[in-house]
């Protein structure tokens, strides 16, 4: 393989790689900070096919998000409302119910994320899980980022263990991975300064961990950032789940500006896209799943990010609201035959799977 390197910086990486050893700080700030993204990407791909082999997973999957309304009012983002607004909007649970009685039959997920609004309280939660799984009986509930968790908590006077047992109790299987944004202080400062620290985040999702809870852990990225700040999330991740081994999958998360108080920032590029992806699935030598979400990559990206450590394609949604409210032009779902076609013109296996990653059926034709 050492012909086919262009950059020489990265011959030490591709040793360590090939070797199956973890890679520290300054090696993901160098992959981070190199251009030669054909050798990223062909590092993350043998790694991929080394841990995952050549299966792809996905997932039939509703989103739901129940409230716009949101105290946390980040920079970076063009869903959440102030309660007054015009197009602020909050479901009652007869919504909900309608929500999830449209949802397509066959879906394994259902998706549920919303805003930090003080009106909610955590019973509020509790009967719509309940209401999910009279409805749904086989159908996980992947709800409620740990921000909402860590919001609900406080609004419950309850502490994030009890109100995680509570959730669990009424019906929640897994916790999104929302809210991480990027851990470092400075970056959050900025972009979301009123939003739990990262520690309290990582904090959250340990307590959840701890309590049998599965997890998904996301980053966003092409703001502020930097490729330190970027490592340096990557690696909190990475020591987290050497802890408690929780985290299901990791989700970069493009930045969308239109609308948003940082439009003036540039979207990400498909280079960068890429190079993110394949760096997560090196530098997170202990997550199974790095996950490209196609409402925010593009189909066509997504679909070549199979070749970059990509194991996992993100969903067929059918209604997305976070990412088009910021100017996204993708579809708001895809069917699941659309989903099975990218992965098997990439060369690769589709496999559906549920929240959890159990098998729900090989796909041979
Ligand atoms: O927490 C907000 C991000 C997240 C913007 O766990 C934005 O499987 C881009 O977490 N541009 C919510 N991103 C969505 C999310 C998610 C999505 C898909 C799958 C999973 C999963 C999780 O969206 C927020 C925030 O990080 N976000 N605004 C924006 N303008």
């Amino acid at each position: 393989m050492e012909e086919l390197f262009i950059d020489s910086e990265l011959a030490d990486i591709k040793e360590k790689v090939l070797a199956g050893e973890r890679l520290n700080r300054e090696d993901g700030i160098k992959l981070m900070k190199s251009n030669d993204l054909l050798t990223i990407g062909y590092l993350a791909d043998y790694v991929r096919k080394r841990k995952c082999g050549d299966e792809v997973y996905f997932i039939n999957n509703r989103h739901i998000n129940h409230t716009n309304v949101c105290e946390v009012q980040c920079k970076f983002c063009a869903f959440g409302k102030e309660p007054e607004e015009e197009d602020a909007y909050t479901m009652n649970l007869k919504e909900v119910a309608k929500a999830i009685d449209e949802s397509p039959e066959g879906i394994s997920e259902l998706h549920i994320v919303g805003g930090c609004h003080h009106d909610l309280p955590l019973e509020y939660f509790e009967d719509m899980l309940k209401l999910a799984k009279e409805k749904r009986p086989d159908t996980y509930v992947q709800g409620f980022t740990a921000v909402e968790i860590a919001y609900l908590a406080e609004q419950a006077e309850l502490n994030v263990k009890e109100t995680l047992e509570r959730l669990k109790a009424a019906g929640l299987d897994s916790i999104p991975g929302g809210g991480a944004e990027v851990f470092s202080p400075r970056v959050r400062e900025q972009v979301c300064e009123n939003k739990i620290s990262g520690e309290e985040w990582l904090s959250v999702m340990e307590q959840a961990h701890n309590l049998g809870i599965k997890t998904n852990a996301t980053m966003l990225y092409g703001h502020i950032e930097t490729s330190e700040e970027r490592i340096d999330h990557l690696i909190k991740l990475r020591e987290l789940q050497d802890k408690t081994g929780g985290f299901l999958t990791f989700i970069p998360l493009a930045f969308h500006p239109e609308n948003t108080e940082l439009d003036d920032i540039t979207p990400t590029t498909g280079y960068d896209d890429l190079k993110v992806l394949a760096v997560a699935r090196l530098m997170l030598d202990n997550f199974d799943h790095i996950k490209a979400f196609w409402i925010m990559l593009g189909t066509k990206l997504a679909q070549v990010s199979l070749g970059f450590g990509v194991n996992d394609l993100d969903g067929t949604v059918v209604e997305e609201k976070i990412t088009h409210a910021a100017g996204a032009e993708t579809s708001q779902g895809l069917t699941r035959t659309e989903i099975v076609n990218m992965i098997k013109k990439a060369g690769r296996i589709p496999v559906e799977r549920d929240t959890v990653y159990n098998r729900v059926g090989r796909v041979n034709k």
